[in-house]
């Protein structure tokens, strides 16, 4: 069917009323695998039914980017689902709310706030050494009692308080109950959101019941509760002319617009809401804590698998920063390899295979094919990825790929990557969260040898598809490194 500009539809899956294209993605693999795999059948862009709905499946660059960059305010909208709206009361955050004013103001509020903290700055940097330094004491303690430790919970720890120091100017104590709490109601929800389950192509099952929908819910109340207990705290001890974090910038700039009735503020003060600050908090603590932990865990997972690896990095570590002192932000251009390593880890397993699902706006196309508007867009940076024509050998864990010829310095080796997204909706966290992860496997592998513990065999590297790809729980053994052994402990 083509169209006057030459224009045609892209190829679309099977599909039947009410419950669309679902027969065609019924398959044991998650969905971004499976999205990989169609294309062998309808090509590198095609489109299937969820339900009424009408999904684009992008696997490959020059569309991500056109979808991305070059027509990114066109692809800006996101769709609204059963389980994201309850996660933000219908939309009032960044990651999930609809292309808005609001949602621009919002954005370009939480913007400036990051920058400020951002890259270069000291104070992060000492709230993450600090971290760093504490994880790394816990590392010795388990492995003077000769423990192997399930590291979730304490990089999720060290990742939290850098987050609740940013928002909240807080932090967690080990064994805090609040923080166990926190620990638990995130998993719930990383286990139900935007799983695109049943419940989001079909808005009427939640009438019956549903125990993802249900945990998803009693979820959230937990959160919003802490949420609110901060937002609460934070009101009563307000002041213009202290500005402590990213609450105190967000009540700020609420304010103001408040006090200021020109006519330019008061059209974007419409979505001030408390509602709005809130899940926008909701959102840069819960993208802080849960994207960065995953990474954490892949890359230590990755080094446990590949010793050698592990190895090169610490004798970069011991060349360049040395025996004497810590690792620090201005360390990050001499440790190449590490760098590597890090982009390979976010190569290999994206957080976010699919990235959030993007929405056109109005009447497009991508490449030769048509676009209506209200097509939801889902870009699988899988595929991107792990495109054989990008990356040779995809599968294969491989950092130098990252490294120039003579490993002395870092490349970008194809357009094929984008981890952290591009364009209108580009991740806002991407600064800090290189910045924590160079800092804290800089601090844990200066110290200990990371394995696993004698026994048990290599964790799977396979993950568990979510709103995020998760590894699976495994257990390691840290043993501190020759000439570390009282350095670690005295941290
Ligand atoms: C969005 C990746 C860490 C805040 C995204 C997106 C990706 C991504 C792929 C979706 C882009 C799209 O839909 O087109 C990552 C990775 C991280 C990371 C790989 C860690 C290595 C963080 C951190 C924060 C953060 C630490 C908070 C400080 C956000 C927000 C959005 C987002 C607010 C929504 C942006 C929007 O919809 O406009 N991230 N992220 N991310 N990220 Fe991150
Ligand atoms: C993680 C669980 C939290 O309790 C709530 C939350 C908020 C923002 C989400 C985040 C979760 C998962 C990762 C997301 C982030 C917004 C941007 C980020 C989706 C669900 C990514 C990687 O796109």
């Amino acid at each position: 069917r083509m169209s006057a500009r030459g224009l045609q539809e892209p190829p679309c899956l099977p599909s039947l009323p009410v419950i669309g294209s679902l027969l065609s993605l019924r398959s044991p693999h998650p969905p971004h695998v499976l999205f990989k795999e169609l294309q062998k059948k309808y090509g590198q862009t095609y489109s299937l039914m969820m339900g009424s709905h009408c999904v684009i499946i992008v696997n490959q660059h020059a569309h991500a980017k056109e979808v991305l960059l070059k027509k990114g305010k066109i692809f800006a909208g996101r769709p609204r689902t059963v389980t994201t709206d309850v996660l933000t009361r219908d939309g009032k955050d960044i990651a999930f709310g609809d292309y808005s004013p609001t949602w621009r103001f919002h954005r370009k509020i939480v913007h400036g706030a990051l920058c400020m903290f951002g890259e270069g700055s000291v104070s992060i940097e000492k709230i993450v050494c600090a971290e760093a330094q504490s994880l790394c004491s816990v590392l010795s303690e388990a492995a003077a009692a000769g423990l192997a430790l399930d590291l979730s919970p304490e990089l999720t720890r060290a990742v939290t308080n850098v987050i609740c120091s940013l928002c909240f100017n807080s932090s967690y104590c080990r064994g805090d109950p609040e923080f166990e709490t926190m620990l638990h109601y995130s998993q719930g929800i990383v286990d139900t959101v935007a799983k695109d389950s049943l419940v989001d192509i079909f808005p009427w099952l939640q009438i019956f019941p549903n125990a993802d929908l249900c945990l998803l819910k009693e979820c959230v109340s937990i959160r919003d509760k802490l949420l609110q207990k901060e937002y609460d705290k934070h009101k009563a001890d307000y002041s213009d002319h202290v500005q402590r974090d990213l609450l105190d910038a967000l009540l700020r700039a609420k304010r103001s617009a408040e006090n200021n009735n020109t006519a330019e503020i008061s059209a974007e003060t419409v979505g001030l809401s408390d509602d709005h600050v809130l899940m926008t908090v909701g959102d840069i603590f819960g993208a802080g804590v849960e994207t960065t932990t995953t990474v954490l865990k892949w890359a230590i997972m990755y080094l446990i698998h590949n010793p050698q690896m592990q190895r090169r990095i610490q004798e970069e570590l011991d060349s360049k920063v040395g025996m004497d002192r810590t690792p620090q932000l201005s360390d990050r251009g001499s440790l190449p390899y590490l760098e590597a390593t890090i982009r390979e880890v976010l190569r290999i397993r994206p957080v976010a295979p699919l990235l959030i699902p993007h929405v056109a706006l109005s009447d497009t196309s991508i490449g030769d094919f048509t676009v209506k508007k209200g097509t939801r867009v889902i870009i699988n940076l899988w595929s991107l990825h792990h495109d054989e024509n990008e990356w040779k050998n995809p599968e294969h864990f491989d950092p130098g790929r990252f490294l120039n010829s003579e490993g002395t310095g870092l490349i970008i080796p194809s357009s094929s990557y984008l981890p952290f997204g591009a364009g209108v909706r580009v991740c806002l966290g991407e600064a800090l969260a290189k910045m924590e992860l160079f800092l804290l496997l800089s601090w844990i592998l200066q110290c200990f040898t990371l394995s696993v513990p004698t026994g048990d065999s290599l964790p799977s590297l396979e993950g568990k598809f979510g709103v995020v790809l998760q590894p699976v729980k495994y257990k390691v053994n840290a043993v501190p490194r020759p000439g570390w052994e009282r350095k670690c402990q005295g941290l």
